[in-house]
């Protein structure tokens, strides 16, 4: 892995993206509970473990450009400043919810945020933010689109079609997406190393004349360092750029994945010491810029907006009948 500069970056930056990542966590694992409680129904997949990468990516980028995400889309809206009782109550599937409830946990969206889902069909999600890119330069915008997918879904079909095309009309500067792999190690209880028959997955970029480099993803400093190069050259060229960043789940792949047979106790260990809200707490706290005092307040301001959250989604009614008939057709 290339070693990257690593910027001094001014403490209250660094401080707010310790606040980013702990309101997500803070969130994602209110959302295990809730599930468990039987007040989230279907599917559930959580970010724990990975917040370093959506919070650097997020940061590096402008509010008005766009992305598209996986299942595990969470923290992308709650980011861009989505209400999160709306996002509480779209997981409850109440109709306060910010798809009305009919989206639940895989399917969240918010246009307003420039958040284009929020995607349950493995790969399905890239050839929509390659031609949402194109689109964007069509428009003569200098706009870009993330596109954040997980190690399994580049051995999908729909992976390789659209990154080609990407490629290529790259070539002309008409597709400004950067492609963010979350090399989480698994895809549901596989390994790379049993799926993948190259397994640096940034090089696979390679074939498809797109520039591409794997990064710590646990370390938000290192993170936020090649996302903004990474950022800045496709707006600058219209080009793809790919990066890949090396983190990993916390929790199960999804809420039913209790007993995680494909993985060793020890290996969730060793990597919860590279926890990325410990790392960077640690080093704000060497720094002098986070006491215990400070780290309870954070804490406990995320603890309220999340509590906020539920009361909201709880209150909430669930959507009327009539609604199953609503929002189906686009009008023209
Ligand atoms: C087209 C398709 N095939 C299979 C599945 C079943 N499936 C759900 S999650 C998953 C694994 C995806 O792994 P990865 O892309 O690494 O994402 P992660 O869960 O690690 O974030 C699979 C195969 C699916 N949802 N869609
Ligand atoms: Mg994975």
């Amino acid at each position: 892995m290339k070693q990257v500069e690593k910027p001094q970056i001014d403490p209250q930056v660094a401080l707010r993206w310790y606040k980013d990542m702990i309101y997500i966590r803070t969130f994602e694992e209110q959302t295990e509970r809730s599930f468990r409680r039987g007040k989230i129904g279907g599917y559930l997949h959580v970010y724990t473990g990975q917040e370093a990468v959506v919070t650097a990516f997020l940061e590096a980028s402008r509010p008005d450009d766009i992305m598209f995400t996986g299942y595990r889309d969470h923290p992308h809206p709650l980011l861009r400043g989505s209400d999160p009782g709306a996002i509480m109550a779209e997981l409850y599937g109440k109709v306060t919810g910010v798809c009305k409830g009919k989206g639940g946990s895989m399917h969240i969206f918010d246009v307003s945020r420039g958040f284009y889902g929020g995607y349950g069909v493995i790969g399905g999600h890239i050839p929509l933010a390659v031609g949402a890119a194109y689109a964007l330069r069509y428009q003569n915008t200098d706009r870009v689109c993330l596109c954040f997918f997980g190690d399994g879904a580049m051995n999908s079909g729909a992976f390789h079609e659209p990154i080609n095309m990407a490629g290529l009309w790259g070539h002309d500067g008409t597709c400004p997406v950067v492609f963010i792999i979350e090399n989480n190690l698994y895809a549901m209880g596989t390994s790379v190393k049993r799926s993948s028959a190259v397994t640096n997955l940034a090089s696979r970029f390679d074939q498809y004349a797109i520039p591409n480099e794997q990064v710590d993803g646990m370390d938000i400093f290192a993170v936020h360092g090649v996302a903004s190069r990474a950022i800045d050259e496709a707006r600058r060229t219209g080009r793809p750029y790919a990066v890949e960043a090396l983190t990993y789940r916390f929790s199960g792949h999804g809420a039913a994945d209790l007993f995680q047979p494909y993985r060793e106790k020890t290996e969730v260990e060793s990597w919860r010491q590279r926890d990325p809200i410990r790392m960077l707490e640690g080093r704000l706290r060497a720094d002098g810029h986070l006491t215990d005092g400070a780290i309870a307040e954070i804490q406990a301001a995320a603890d309220r907006m999340v509590e906020e959250a539920v009361k909201f989604a709880e209150a909430s009614p669930e959507p009327p009948a009539e609604e199953l008939y609503t929002d189906i057709y686009a009008d023209a």
